[in-house]
């Protein structure tokens, strides 16, 4: 096992989004397209439970889009609410918009029902860490609404960005904690950066990564790193890949650690192509 992930804030950040959820009427609940499963937290799900929830499988530009659409279809299959979303483009956002009229329109009808006058819905953005909440929340927005946040000493209560007429949002997203079930889990998360980088080695996440692309996308290390076979273990890719990059400390020897920082920085940028991972 290793990924050594303590969640000590834990306690706190379930807290904050207990408090804040009683604001809103929709919670939108951000999971990372590539592995949407793997970012899920029950317990905190059930906390959000008690509104109407949609998943958002946000970076759907770094997924495949066949298998977006299978993970979308299993959610909606068990019931969920669940959209795809690129928040660096911002494709995908009249979708999510169109999910939180939807999940709002019963509550909007009652207020009618009873005379009211029907308010703008009430949003807030919970995730894990690095999922994009706030590049989601400024591609919505369409500017940076992190200056319009609470600074020290004018703090009075919660502030609120209306992205239209009818929706509004609470201005600061809820971090969520990933729950790790398993250890291939933990490296999915580490491999996403959704754990922090103190929680795991470089080595043994690029070793993992370097296991799933043998075994199901080989076509990559043939493409990107130009290995004539891969009829080797995954340390000695590593090696190979080293050799062909030209990775050498002083003394001629391979540079294995910056191997690794390389391959896992080309996987998270996309530089590699677009996978999903569960
Ligand atoms: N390709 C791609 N990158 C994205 C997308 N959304 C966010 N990112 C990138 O993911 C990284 C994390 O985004 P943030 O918005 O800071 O994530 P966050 O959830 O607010 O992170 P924390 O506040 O640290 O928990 C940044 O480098 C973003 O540019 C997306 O839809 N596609
Ligand atoms: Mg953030």
């Amino acid at each position: 096992m290793s990924i050594n992930w303590y969640p000590g804030h834990m306690v706190k950040a379930r807290r904050e989004i207990e408090a804040n959820i009683k604001l809103v009427d929709i919670v939108l609940i951000l999971l990372d397209a590539r592995a949407p499963f793997s970012c899920r937290n029950m317990e905190l799900e059930k906390i959000a439970d008690k509104k109407k929830t949609v998943f958002v499988l946000n970076k759907a530009d770094l997924a495949i889009p066949e298998a977006t659409s299978g993970y979308l279809n299993s959610l909606r299959e068990s019931g969920c609410v669940a959209v795809a979303m690129d928040s660096i483009s911002g494709k995908g956002s009249k979708d999510v918009v169109q999910a939180i009229t939807e999940s709002y329109q019963e509550q909007a009808d009652k207020m009618l029902q009873k005379g009211h006058r029907v308010r703008p819905v009430r949003v807030m953005v919970t995730g894990v860490p690095n999922v994009g909440k706030s590049t989601f929340l400024n591609s919505l927005v369409g500017h940076k609404v992190a200056e319009t946040g609470n600074k020290p000493g004018i703090t009075r209560g919660k502030q609120w960005i209306r992205i239209r007429e009818d929706i509004e949002f609470l201005d600061t997203p809820g971090l969520m904690w990933p729950k790790i079930e398993n250890p291939e889990q933990g490296f999915k998360l580490a491999l996403l950066s959704i754990v922090g980088e103190n929680a795991y080695s470089e080595y043994e996440v690029a070793l993992y990564l370097l296991n799933i692309l043998v075994n199901k996308w080989p076509h990559v290390l043939n493409d990107k790193f130009k290995l004539d076979t891969l009829n080797m273990d995954e340390t000695e890719i590593l090696n190979e890949i080293a050799r062909k990059r030209g990775h050498l400390v002083k003394g001629g020897q391979l540079d294995i650690e910056k191997t690794c920082t390389m391959l896992l920085q080309d996987f998270r940028k996309g530089k590699l192509g677009k996978f999903s991972l569960d």
